[in-house]
């Protein structure tokens, strides 16, 4: 009998989740070398291109305008200033970057097209791609696949049981419906969730079982334990133990033996050897960079030497999985045409008003008596 097959009910999860600490790691460490390089470990950066501002009232999020935080609402970065920052990224040794919107969901508008010029841009310079910027359709999941996005990061962020203790502006359905839209579309799928947030131990084995009920769990599985920011309803929640992240992460493993699960939010209360036993314990990913979308993060150099520590490597692109290949955007194309047109009708006429202006000026002449 495999892992999988061992552990697909609640009760299972449950008590494989509650066993006796280094034995529950053991377990998981066995499972996470029969389908990983346990030396290598996927370094990711995050990037907030749209901050702030966000109409939906997630509990434990700095970026819901409702809440009042220190996080001021921006406007979508441009192109120019994402290519500057995965290029930096890329230096530090990241193999993927991930672009995060504050937005409820995805608009058919410039600020799309621009996201599609962003992704196009980043798949070039050979780093994976992923984006989360809330629900989508198929239509829109379809661009960017077609611009070269590798990943999509939807949460579901807990159980469906706990889930409206959390959220009220959107239902589990309508994270399960993008989710499926991303999958449709032919790209990655990174979902995952928040522990510390006051739910039980069995809605974290809850929003496991969200993703064993689905036909193809996800990729990659973030895991991140709350981070308290004032402003926000959550901001008196007590922080978790690191061992409670540890356990979430070995039994993660072990549910899903091939995913990537990414040891997300709340490294900086961890200490080396907290994040050494998740690791272990199969994390495999990690997000790098001294800031995540507007909290901190451990520094590049911090993480630099934790690698050396513990002897992991980070992990080449598209190690899981072929490059996507950015085709040039329809929509994108149209306006770039238009544009042209445009400006070259502006060109002809300014020559037209300035072939005019150099025109010698009719004089009447009135012949003199
Ligand atoms: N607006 C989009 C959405 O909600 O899908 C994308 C950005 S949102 C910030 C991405 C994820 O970050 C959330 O689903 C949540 O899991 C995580 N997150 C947000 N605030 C967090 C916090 N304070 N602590 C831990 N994770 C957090
Ligand atoms: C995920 O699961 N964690 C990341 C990423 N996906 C987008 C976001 C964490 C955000 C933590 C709070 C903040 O920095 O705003
Ligand atoms: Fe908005 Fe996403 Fe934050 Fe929810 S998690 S408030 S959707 S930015």
């Amino acid at each position: 009998m495999s892992t999988t097959q061992k552990y697909t009910t609640k009760e299972a999860l449950l008590e494989l989740y509650n066993k006796p600490l280094l034995e529950l790691v053991f377990e998981a460490a066995t499972v996470h070398r029969m389908y990983h390089d346990p030396r290598e470990v996927q370094m990711s950066s995050l990037l907030s291109i749209k901050t702030g501002g966000c109409p939906e009232d997630c509990g434990y999020c700095p970026q819901a305008a409702r809440y009042h935080t220190d996080v001021e609402a921006h406007k979508l970065m441009s192109v120019e200033s994402v290519i500057e920052q995965a290029k930096n990224a890329k230096l530090n040794g990241s193999s993927r970057l991930c672009m995060g919107a504050a937005w409820r969901e995805v608009r058919d508008n410039k600020d799309f097209d621009n996201v599609i010029e962003m992704v196009q841009a980043v798949n070039d310079l050979d780093m994976e791609v992923c984006c989360t910027l809330g629900m989508m359709n198929e239509d829109q999941a379809k661009r960017l696949k077609n611009a070269g996005l590798f990943a999509y990061n939807h949460n579901l962020d807990t159980s469906a049981d706990y889930y409206d203790d959390v959220i009220s502006t959107r239902e589990y359905e309508d994270r399960l419906n993008t989710i499926d839209n991303a999958r449709k579309a032919g790209i990655s799928v990174c979902s995952g969730g928040i522990i510390g947030m006051g739910e039980a131990v069995e809605d974290r084995i809850g929003l496991l079982m969200s993703y064993m009920q689905m036909e193809t769990p996800p990729e990659s599985i973030p895991i991140n334990a709350l981070v308290a920011v004032e402003g926000t309803p959550m901001a008196e929640q007590k922080p978790i133990e690191q061992w409670e992240m540890i356990r979430m992460v070995a039994t993660t493993r072990i549910a899903f033996p091939k995913s990537v699960v990414r040891l997300s939010a709340g490294r900086t209360k961890m200490n080396m050897e907290g994040q050494a036993l998740c690791f272990m314990a199969g994390a495999s990913s990690i997000f790098a960079g001294d800031k995540l979308l507007t909290t901190p993060n451990p520094e590049f150099n911090e993480d630099k030497a934790m690698f050396e520590i513990l002897g992991l490597v980070p992990k080449q692109s598209f190690a899981d999985g072929e490059k996507p290949v950015s085709q040039p955007d329809p929509i994108i194309e149209a306006r770039k045409a238009k544009e042209a047109v445009r400006a070259e009708e502006l060109a002809i006429a300014r020559e037209k008003i300035k072939d005019e202006s150099f025109q010698p000026r009719k004089v009447k002449v009135v012949d003199s008596l």
